[in-house]
């Protein structure tokens, strides 16, 4: 048996608290450096981020957003690896483009702003639309949930219809569970139980468990002791057809991978 190869998005967080050291060339330099590893590594996508997206996280300017990740894009856009912008804004989101992005990463699912739905049209890139209860600010403020699945699935297909009727094609829409983003462990865990149900709609889905927090609500880690959490969530996930994995580790990522699916073509 052919077991999927699902496409890996390695993280690329160029934000002061993930590369602190040094002035804003060395951090680059240092996020540059990082990217190439990943992509030798076996990342097919890289996925560049500037603001924070963590509970109780400070929200940026667009203008200090774009200092940070518009020198990155620009360096690595023939890096070997497709670059994906993950912003909650437009105007950011149509500079990475436009200097050679190929992806635009919204965790607000095109919500953020009224330009957000008529600028991913226009750009005619591929979109990530994710599923966060709340904004970062407040999304971990007692999240509740009769269905978890069910309302996630209803959301993203309320968002995949709004870009559509916006102009987006229907080829460029990626959909995301959004683990972590205004969700208990119990949701977390039926997301990913349920994962193949999110792919109804008939879209590719994108997940990303990587190092989170639930992974710690299971056994106490802490974020950086979390890899065989991480892999135990990806190998689940590929088994449910996702078509992205968004890792930090994407060499051990891989390796699990292809070990998984080397034993898979036994059977
Ligand atoms: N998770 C994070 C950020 N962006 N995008 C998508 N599509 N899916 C995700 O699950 C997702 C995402 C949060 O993780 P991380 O980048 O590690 O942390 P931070 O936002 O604090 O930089």
């Amino acid at each position: 048996m052919l077991l999927p190869m699902p496409r890996i998005m390695g993280i690329l967080n160029v934000t002061p608290d993930s590369f602190s050291d040094g002035g804003v060339y060395a951090r680059i330099d240092k996020a540059i450096a990082r990217a190439h590893e990943m992509v030798a590594n076996g990342a097919d996508l890289i996925d560049i981020g500037g603001e924070s997206t963590r509970p109780g996280a400070r929200a940026i300017s667009v203008i200090e957003e774009l200092d940070r990740v518009l020198p990155v894009v620009e360096a690595l856009v023939n890096c070997g690896a497709d670059i994906s912008i993950d912003t909650r804004k437009p105007e950011v989101a149509e500079a990475a483009i436009k200097a050679g992005a190929k992806i635009w990463n919204d965790v607000t699912g095109l919500e953020f702003d009224k330009e957000s739905l008529p600028t991913a049209a226009r750009l005619d890139c591929q979109i990530v639309l994710m599923h966060m209860r709340g904004s970062p600010e407040t999304m971990q403020d007692n999240p509740e949930y009769i269905d978890a699945v069910g309302e996630i699935n209803n959301y993203l297909k309320g968002r995949a219809q709004a870009a559509l009727k916006a102009g987006v094609k229907r080829e460029n829409i990626i959909l995301d569970p959004g683990i972590g983003f205004g969700k208990r462990l119990e949701d977390n865990l039926d997301i990913l139980q349920r994962l193949d149900d999110f792919h109804a709609h008939g879209y590719p889905i994108l997940l990303g468990a990587s190092r989170k927090s639930f992974i710690g609500a299971i056994d106490g880690s802490e974020a950086d002791e979390r890899l065989g959490g991480s892999l135990a969530a990806a190998l689940w996930g590929a088994a449910q057809g996702v078509a992205i994995l968004r890792v930090h580790d994407v060499k051990q990522t891989v390796q699990a991978l292809n070990v998984w699916r080397a034993i898979g073509k036994r059977s």
